[in-house]
């Protein structure tokens, strides 16, 4: 506890100048706080009821009695700013004298550190991952992107999980979010499960019967047709080498030739012939 004396020793002022001072009472704001000086007017001394007591109040906390006639017994008094406290989210508060300062947490802003700063500003998380504002952090979601780590900045191989029929496709190629499989012939299918049906297209000719294979199908040709589909018309002629005997023109026919006979041969392939035997009939 100050007394008036000491009080005049520190300031040189005398609080409540134009009126009688019937009482003070200092105590220290901060531990060897000397010198300087705030107007009882000013932001740090106020006096209750707006009955000021002119004259200065240092760095002590200074109460004056003011013997001012019109209101005696009014008292002038300091504020601790930061009490109550005004700094929100475990800030420390630093009475200035004039106000209070709050030294925000990391994650904190604003006068009174009232804010959580958004961290998911300006959009930390590549590639379309989500984010989510945590306290001075965030978090990518990178679910269904194709992505990960923690910013959803590394592309996933899609491959590593070997999802091509491995003896029906002969590579894998990792794309974003996806894979494409480099199929063997004969196999398609986002995996290359599924054996082509090369019938499917009907290739095969004049009614002749498909058979599916790996990569290839086979055509049953009816009778009179050959070639891959069936396509070519059999020429026996040329495919039974020249079947007709006895120097026979031999005739393509549709699944059948025919051979032309010379005189005095006969049969299908003009095979047979008539042995003609001149007789020399003597008349006596
Ligand atoms: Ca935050
Ligand atoms: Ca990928
Ligand atoms: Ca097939």
């Amino acid at each position: 506890m100050e007394t008036l004396d000491r009080l005049k020793q520190l300031t040189s002022i005398v609080p409540c100048a134009s009126s009688e001072i019937v009482g003070v009472e200092c105590q220290a704001s901060s531990p060897g706080a000397s010198g300087g000086g705030l107007m009882c007017s000013d932001s740090g001394a106020l006096c209750e009821n707006s009955m000021q007591a002119s004259g200065q109040c240092d760095n002590y906390r200074v109460r004056y009695l003011c013997g001012i006639p019109a209101a005696r017994n009014q008292v002038c008094k300091s504020i601790n700013f930061c009490d109550p406290d005004p700094c929100e989210n475990g800030a420390p508060c630093t009475d200035t004298g004039g106000g209070f300062l709050c030294s925000c947490r990391d994650g904190f802003s604003g006068h009174r550190c009232q804010h959580d700063i958004n961290d998911c500003e300006p959009g930390p998380c590549k590639n379309g991952g989500n984010c989510t504002d945590l306290l001075n952090n965030f978090l990518c979601d990178c679910s269904g992107t194709g992505f990960d780590g923690p910013t959803c900045e590394r592309d996933i191989n899609e491959c590593d999980s070997d999802p091509c029929n491995i003896t029906r496709s002969r590579a894998c190629q990792n794309l974003t979010n996806d894979f494409s499989c480099d199929c063997l012939p004969g196999y398609t299918g986002k995996a290359c499960e599924e054996e082509v049906n090369e019938c499917a297209s009907a290739p095969c000719l004049h009614g002749a019967v498909c058979n599916d294979r790996q990569a290839d199908f086979h055509c049953v040709c009816p009778n009179g047709w050959s070639g891959k589909t069936c396509e070519i018309e059999d020429k026996l002629c040329s495919d039974l080498g020249e079947p007709c005997d006895n120097a026979a023109q031999c005739l393509d026919l549709f699944n059948s030739y025919y051979c032309r006979c010379l005189p005095n041969t006969y049969g299908t392939n003009c095979s047979d012939s008539l042995d003609v035997c001149l007789v020399d009939i003597l008349y006596v």
